[in-house]
C-alpha cells in the first residue's frame, strides 16, 4: 500500500533535520511531504538538502491551509494512506506502526496522548490551566458527534482514502482545524478511531501559537462547537 507522510512546516529548520533522519531510518517506504508555509528560515532548504517532497507556499496560511494542500497533492499523486506529523519532533515514529493499523478497522486513526496505560510512562501531561480546556472541548465535541474523544487536537492523525478525498478540497483551514477536522469526519460518516501513542517534547524551534492568539482560536472553536449543536439537533429532529 502507498504511504505518504505530509508534514506542515513553519519556521522549523532547527528541529526538521532530526524528525526527517527518523522518518527515514523508521519508515524508508513512505513518501515525505514538506509543506513549507512561509518560513521565514531555511526550513525548505533543510528539506531539500534530506531528499524529500518540499512544496513551498509564498506566504504563512497556518496549518489548515498547509495540511489541505498536502492532503490533495497526496490524494492527486494516488496515496492510499496519509498521515500527519509534526515537524518539531513531538511525534515518535516509533507509534507509526500503531497509528497505520489502527486503519484497518477505520477510515481515519488520532492519535492520542491521554490513553497510554500507565502514568509516567507514556502519558502526557498538560499544565491545569490547558488541560481544563481540553476538557471543556472533549465534553463539546462528546456532545456533537456522540462519541467520546480523549485528544481532540492530537495532530497525529492517519487517514484512508476516502477520508482523504475529503480533506483534499473540504479541509478547515482556520487554526485549531484538529478539531474540526475531526467532527467533519465524523459528520460524514467515516469512521473515526483513537489509538494511544507516546509523545515526546518538541525537540528545537518554537511553538507557533502563544497565549492571546490560542485563545482566540479556543474560544472560536468553542462556537463552532456550541453551533453544531444546534444543527445536530435540527439534523436528529428531521431524520
Ligand atoms: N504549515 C504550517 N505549519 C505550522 C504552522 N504553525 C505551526 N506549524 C506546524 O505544525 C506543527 C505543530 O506546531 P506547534 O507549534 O508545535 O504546535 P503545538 O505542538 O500544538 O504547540 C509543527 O510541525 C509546526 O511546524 C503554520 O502556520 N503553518
Ligand atoms: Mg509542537
Amino acid at each position: 500500500m502507498r504511504t505518504a507522510v505530509v508534514i506542515p512546516a513553519f519556521n522549523e529548520a532547527e528541529a526538521l533535520p532530526g524528525v526527517l533522519a527518523e522518518l527515514a531510518a523508521a519508515v524508508p517506504d513512505h513518501a515525505v511531504v514538506v509543506i513549507d508555509d512561509g518560513s521565514s528560515d531555511d526550513t525548505a532548504g533543510v528539506a531539500a538538502a534530506a531528499g524529500v517532497t518540499c512544496l513551498r507556499l509564498p506566504f504563512n496560511l497556518g496549518i489548515g491551509g498547509a495540511l489541505r494542500l498536502g492532503f490533495r497533492f497526496t490524494a492527486e499523486e494516488g496515496f492510499e494512506r496519509v498521515y500527519q506529523f509534526d515537524a518539531d519532533g513531538q511525534h515518535d515514529p516509533s507509534q507509526i506502526p500503531i497509528l497505520l493499523a489502527g486503519l484497518e478497522n477505520a477510515d481515519m486513526v488520532v492519535g492520542t496522548r491521554f490513553a497510554v496505560g500507565d502514568p509516567g510512562d507514556g502519558g502526557y501531561r498538560v499544565g491545569r490551566g490547558r488541560g481544563l480546556a481540553m476538557g471543556l472541548l472533549r465534553w463539546l465535541v462528546r456532545r456533537a458527534t456522540g462519541r467520546r474523544f480523549t485528544d481532540t487536537s492530537s495532530g497525529f492523525r492517519a487517514l484512508r482514502r476516502p477520508v482523504l478525498e475529503l480533506f483534499a478540497t473540504d479541509y478547515p483551514v482556520e487554526y485549531m482545524d484538529s478539531v474540526e477536522a475531526l467532527l467533519l469526519a465524523v459528520r460524514h460518516g467515516f469512521t473515526v478511531v483513537e489509538v494511544p501513542v507516546r509523545m515526546r517534547e518538541r525537540q528545537g524551534g518554537r511553538p507557533s501559537t502563544r497565549n492571546l492568539r490560542l485563545a482566540y482560536h479556543y474560544v472560536r472553536v468553542l462556537i463552532v462547537l456550541v453551533a453544531g449543536l444546534g444543527r445536530r439537533t435540527r439534523l436528529g429532529a428531521t431524520a
